[in-house]
């Protein structure tokens, strides 16, 4: 019995160090340990020897199961420590391995500008508004002093979608809209950024497809001194201290006075060259004083209140603040283009 206990022992002990994971170390302690196991089934035999035997027999059985739960159990740590090194050295970080770069977009520069344009005129009180795109005839032409077959149409070259409405050619409507609504209060104080859609030919200054930003300012007493210092903070504001701005008379059906607005060339800073093709100016807005014929229209006595309003190219701002020659670098997604305006936010 003695030497029984001792050759299980034995094996038992040479079988467990061949277990490699947790499922063998189980199925070794069923084996040895189990109820129905070896150890057991030895145990059974206690009742076949002498009774003064028993003890000893007993005490050497019970070291036998503690020997082999002992090693059991540093067999088990054993495997856990073996299995984390493993799981450690698959996870291995090297932290000097160069990460991947995440694509980050830019603002569009042309959005961007539309923002600072927005900061610069809010700083004066101007309210931030918007229209539709598709127009009816009425507001883009008709309430502006430009009835059908009137020349003035020619200064526009419109998509029609039917007789009565069209995609608008300039951000003006909204004059006319803003005014209705607002009738009778003032001051009326906005700003209208939005698209606009002409038969225009592309070139490099010109798109059939532009942003505008209109600016409109209804109140007693207001002169066309007002209009210039207005347009002196945004040119200031937008291009810096030193930039010349001047205003020429012009022609518009819906102002009287009309002027344009041009800024002095940031390419050859007056001198003349091919971006300001040998002027040294380059036009950016049209302006004047509200018409009489557009304040009545919605209401507004025209000898009570007065007002200015301006249009201004979008794209033709950027162009000059960034130095860009080409219009069309806007809307041909180049991404070496956008790319430069990336940390512009
Ligand atoms: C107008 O659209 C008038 N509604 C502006 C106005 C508003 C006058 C309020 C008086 C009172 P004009 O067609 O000149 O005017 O256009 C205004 C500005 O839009 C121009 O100075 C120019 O900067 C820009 N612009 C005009 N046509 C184009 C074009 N095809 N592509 C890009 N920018 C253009």
């Amino acid at each position: 019995m003695e030497e029984t206990l001792r050759e299980l022992e034995q094996r038992a002990l040479q079988e467990l160090k061949e277990c490699r994971n947790p499922t063998q170390l189980e199925a070794w302690r069923l084996r040895f340990l189990g109820k129905k196991g070896e150890l057991t089934a030895v145990l059974r035999g206690m009742a076949r020897i002498p009774e003064n035997e028993r003890p000893r027999i007993g005490q050497l059985a019970n070291e036998v199961r503690d020997a082999l739960e002992a090693a059991r159990t540093s067999r088990q740590q054993a495997l856990r420590r073996e299995e984390r090194d493993r799981r450690l050295a698959a996870e291995t970080l090297d932290v000097t391995v160069p990460g991947w770069r995440i694509p980050v977009g830019a603002v569009h520069p042309l959005t961007r500008i539309i923002r600072e344009i927005e900061e610069i005129f809010l700083g004066m009180g101007f309210e931030v508004r918007e229209g539709p795109e598709v127009e009816l005839d009425y507001y883009n032409f008709e309430a502006l002093n430009i009835p059908k077959d009137h020349p003035a149409r020619d200064m526009q070259d419109t998509f029609y979608i039917t007789e009565e409405i069209l995609m608008r050619t300039h951000t003006s409507p909204m004059q006319a809209r803003t005014l209705e609504m607002t009738y009778p209060s003032v001051p009326v104080k906005i700003i209208v950024p939005g698209r606009v859609y002409r038969r225009d030919e592309d070139d490099a200054t010109h798109s059939h497809s532009f942003v505008q930003v209109e600016g409109l300012m209804v109140d007693r007493g207001v002169r066309m001194s007002d209009l210039k210092g207005v347009l002196t903070v945004f040119a200031k504001g937008m291009f810096g201290e030193d930039r010349q701005i001047r205003l020429r008379p012009s022609y518009f059906p819906f102002t009287e006075p009309s002027a344009e607005v041009d800024v002095s060339c940031p390419l050859c800073d007056g001198a003349g060259c091919r971006l300001c093709k040998g002027t040294g100016w380059i036009e950016i807005l049209g302006a004047g004083m509200v018409h009489p014929y557009v304040l009545e229209k919605a209401g507004y006595d025209a000898d009570e209140v007065s007002g200015f309003a301006f249009g201004l190219g979008v794209e033709r701002t950027a162009m000059l603040k960034y130095g860009i020659d080409d219009i069309r670098h806007f809307y041909m997604n180049d991404l070496h283009f956008l790319r430069q305006f990336r940390r512009a936010l």
